[in-house]
């Protein structure tokens, strides 16, 4: 450990005499200085390196070159922050079309580590990582970790998947960094999950909502009861979730389940988090520019209203990222928040522009679905959306599931059945056919859930 951080945690030991009540842990800082700075100072230091990015790019990738002298850009002349609104976007494709290492901003010998999406056909996205850019991600999820609760001591159990996936490496080296016992489970065996998590104690859980879930109803079939373990914080991720999704989870796991966003393009994990007001995620806009767009007409949407996020990094060594279009839809927040943070809060991000079904003119997103479906007596916090075409139109199926002891016979899941149609006619404004299945019949997720099953012919 570095003299900075030892100093750090030497701040935050309190001794206790034997006997005293135990006070409420006082909350834990990672970096209260970069976490509180006044704006003026912060946009300062975002427009220092927004210039020092812009030249990376510009001098070591030929896209970003070609871009910047179409749009008769140069790094330097750059005046003010909104100036960004004038650079061109970077999107997913580009680093398909340059795979695997031409959006690279080092030779490849200094580049530390790699990772990929999975990505269903075709080569997947490749993204990389300087020595120096892997501790600033470690330092930036330390600091979302404590910003969600986690302290240093924690015992932190890591069940986001190890390999190419950010989402386990970049919760374990923060979780290293923040100072906690990290145990290196990566996703699946769930019942040596549960085990594990009572006999370690583990007070913080990191997995995708969907696993945590998982996790949450072995547990209760094994008998185990993890709302009496020692999991306090959860860190949830990697996929869309909602807020009826976060109160099932709460009661079954008995933790505060935080949202946790990040995309592997712009780091991985670690980007914007919550922080324990629950009430939006805070970006790090010391190390990212945030923006929201109109997807339709690429242009900046007044603050507040839902868009597009698109993502300048402004530390990256490897992989500076200009203008990225995720493809994720949020809201933007600048008004103060309880915590203090100087940072700007991210809206729970709905869905990707490309997850959105059109049924019958309506938009869904399947995450409205789970919000409709969530809570609802008899009905699981399991589902699917099958979308299929008939004719011109796109039909919605909704295969949820049944709680054990909901359904004795057929006639009972048809009646269930038609309560959520109701249900999501009301809520969401689209009929679909609804299928309730049998308790343990819809798919279980190990990592990021797969929500929709498109079953419309492919139109390339
Ligand atoms: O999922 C990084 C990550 C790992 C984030 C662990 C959080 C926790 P990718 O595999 O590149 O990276 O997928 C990124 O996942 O563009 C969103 O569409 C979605 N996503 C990530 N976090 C959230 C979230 C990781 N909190 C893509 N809410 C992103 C909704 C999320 N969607």
């Amino acid at each position: 450990m570095n003299a900075l951080l030892q100093n750090r945690y030497a701040s935050k030991i309190h001794h206790r005499a034997p006997g005293a009540r135990r006070a409420r842990p006082a909350a834990y800082w990672y970096d209260r200085d970069a976490e509180t700075m006044p704006r003026q100072k912060l946009a300062r230091l975002q427009l220092a390196r927004l210039r020092a990015t812009l030249a990376n790019a510009y001098e070591h990738v030929a896209l970003h070159r070609s871009r910047m002298d179409a749009a008769r850009i140069r790094p330097r002349d750059l005046r003010s922050l909104d100036e960004v609104s004038e650079l061109p976007f970077t999107v997913k494709s580009d680093l398909r079309d340059f795979y695997p290492f031409g959006m690279l901003a080092r030779p490849r010998e200094r580049v530390a580590r790699l990772h990929a999406s999975s990505g269903t056909t075709g080569k997947p996205t490749v993204v990389g990582y300087t020595k120096k850019d892997l501790e600033r991600w470690a330092d930036l999820m330390a600091r979302s970790m404590a910003c969600a609760g986690a302290r240093p001591g924690d015992v932190v159990h890591n069940a986001y998947g190890y390999g190419l996936f950010t989402g386990g490496l970049g919760a374990h080296y923060g979780a290293e960094r923040l100072g906690a016992t990290v145990v290196p489970m990566s996703g699946g065996a769930t019942e040596r999950q549960v085990m594990l998590i009572v006999d370690f104690a583990a007070r913080v859980l990191c997995a995708t909502p969907s696993y945590a879930l998982n996790i949450a109803e072995v547990a209760e079939r094994e008998g185990v009861d993890l709302r009496a373990s020692a999991l306090a914080v959860g860190l949830f991720g990697a996929e869309p979730w909602s807020e009826a999704m976060r109160r099932e989870i709460q009661v079954r796991l008995g933790l505060k389940a935080m949202d946790i966003y990040g995309l592997s393009e712009v780091l991985g994990p670690g980007v914007a988090v919550e922080c324990e007001a629950q009430d939006g995620l805070h970006g790090w806009e010391d190390h990212f520019l945030f923006e929201v767009i109109d997807p339709d007409t690429a242009r900046p949407v007044p603050e507040g209203q839902a868009g597009e996020l698109v993502i300048t990094t402004l530390t990256k060594e490897a992989l500076p990222m200009i203008r990225y279009r995720t493809r994720d839809i949020t809201r933007i927040s600048r008004s103060p928040c309880s915590c203090g943070r100087a940072h700007l809060r991210l809206r729970r991000i709905t869905g990707r522009n490309d997850d959105m079904l059109i049924i019958r003119g309506v938009n869904v997103y399947p995450s409205q679905i789970e919000a409709a479906l969530i809570g609802l007596p008899g009905i699981a916090p399991h589902y699917q959306l099958v979308v299929e075409r008939r004719g011109n139109l796109d039909e919605l199926t909704v295969e949820a599931e049944a709680t054990p002891g909901a359904a004795a016979t057929e006639a009972d899941l048809r009646e269930i059945a038609a309560r959520v149609r109701h249900q999501i006619k009301s809520l969401v404004g689209v009929t679909a056919e609804v299928v309730v299945k049998k308790p343990g019949e819809v798919p279980r997720s190990q990592g990021k859930a797969v929500r929709v099953r498109d079953l419309r012919p492919k139109t390339t």
